[in-house]
């Protein structure tokens, strides 16, 4: 094939795409209309440096939904599986969303800033329109938009020592998806204790895309001392912590109890939400397929994020959705939608490097 993709003018730069690009990143991807750094020329250099060290990821493809008004928190409701009547302020909240069909569409992080403002930090999947429609159509008083908000992820164990640098020990103690608005030389944050990994860390969502620059090298000087890098999301990273990665581990039709996101569905209480009563029936039912983990047979595979059948007897039996070399456990794993109750036996998976045999597991694997 010689055709070229062309990028128009509807993909949008993050406020820190020149520092990217100057800190090396050789590959994008395209998340939310946006431009997204998705490598830096050396992945397995790059998965140690987060394990071992910190790495600063430009995340600005996780916008914000913002609901602003006096019904933000009836909708951000609505809108989600997870009761956030009584979100508080400064303690976000893993919040998917389903369709009427009761389908995932999004697994965004739900944050009460203030009184009346809610913000959804959304998955690649448009949300904007869709709860600007349910807003006007269930005549709440909200005003839904895209804030200039641009979050930058530092994750790794050393996340802590360079955050501590740039905003004070007291970010030390925040905990776990706990956030507070903070600053740094005036540029106007929210703090969070948060991101896409399980090294520990934080994302700094920045309230004024102008400075970005002045962000990204704020970050990168603080961070020298901690021999801090330019990174991205970690594919091998996530899938051996099992983080939910929408739009690779489930297909066009899955619901949220089939993914595991049990624990984010709250079902036993009058509240009413998109999706409640398919999903009412499907807790009754139980999921038909289950989020697992596979290990793999063989030499060390190339892994990739696309989607290949999961074979038994020449049946297809399941989806694998996502798989790598795991340099920590030295072996092949992979993220699947799997048929419920089959024998774990005969599972096989024909990949790029040939058919593989595979075992189930649960996740997260580490
Ligand atoms: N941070 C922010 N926005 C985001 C993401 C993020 N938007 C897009 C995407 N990531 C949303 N999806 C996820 C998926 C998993 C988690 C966060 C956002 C996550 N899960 C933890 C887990 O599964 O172990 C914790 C869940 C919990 O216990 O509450 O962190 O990363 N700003």
């Amino acid at each position: 094939m010689h055709a070229k993709v062309v990028i128009g003018p509807r993909v949008r730069k993050s406020p820190f795409f020149d520092d990217t690009i100057a800190a090396g990143a050789d590959q994008f991807t395209i998340y939310n209309h946006m431009y997204m750094p998705s490598g830096f020329g050396d992945p397995l250099g790059d998965y140690w440096q987060l394990i071992n060290s910190v790495a600063m990821w430009d995340v600005s493809c996780e916008r914000q939904v913002q609901l602003s008004g006096p019904d933000a928190g009836q909708l951000a409701d609505y809108l989600s599986t997870r009761d956030l009547l009584n979100c508080e302020i400064g303690i976000g909240k893993y919040a998917p969303m389903t369709n009427y069909l009761g389908y995932l569409i999004n697994d965004p992080v739900a944050q009460r800033i203030e009184e009346d403002v809610y913000w959804l930090s959304i998955a690649d999947n448009d949300q904007l329109f869709a709860a600007q429609a349910v807003a006007a159509e269930r005549g709440l008083r909200v005003e839904v938009s895209e804030p200039d908000v641009s979050p930058l992820a530092i994750q790794g164990p050393k996340s802590f020592d360079v955050a501590a640098t740039l905003l004070g020990d007291w970010v030390r103690d925040l905990r776990y998806f706990h956030f507070r608005a903070s600053e740094i030389e005036g540029i106007p944050l929210i703090v969070a204790r948060s991101g896409w990994s399980k090294q520990g860390g934080f994302e700094l969502y920045l309230r004024d895309g102008k400075r970005g620059h002045d962000l990204w090298q704020l970050v990168k000087e603080a961070g020298a001392p901690y021999g801090i890098k330019a990174g991205n999301p970690n594919a091998i990273e996530r899938i051996e912590s099992g983080l939910v990665n929408f739009g690779s581990d489930n297909d066009d039709c899955t619901d949220p109890f089939e993914m595991g996101l049990d624990a984010f569905i709250d079902l036993d209480n009058d509240r009413d939400f998109i999706g409640k009563k398919p999903l009412l029936e499907i807790a009754k039912r139980g999921p038909k397929r289950g989020r697992v983990g596979l290990f793999l047979d063989g030499a060390p595979l190339a892994g990739n994020e696309q989607k290949y059948p999961i074979e038994q007897n020449g049946k297809v039996v399941g989806l694998l959705n996502a798989h790598t070399f795991s340099p920590r456990l030295e072996r092949n794993i992979a993220i699947a939608l799997l048929n419920r109750e089959i024998p774990d036996d005969g599972l096989s998976a024909a990949l790029p490097d040939g058919r593989r045999n595979v075992q189930v597991t649960t996740l997260p694997f580490i």
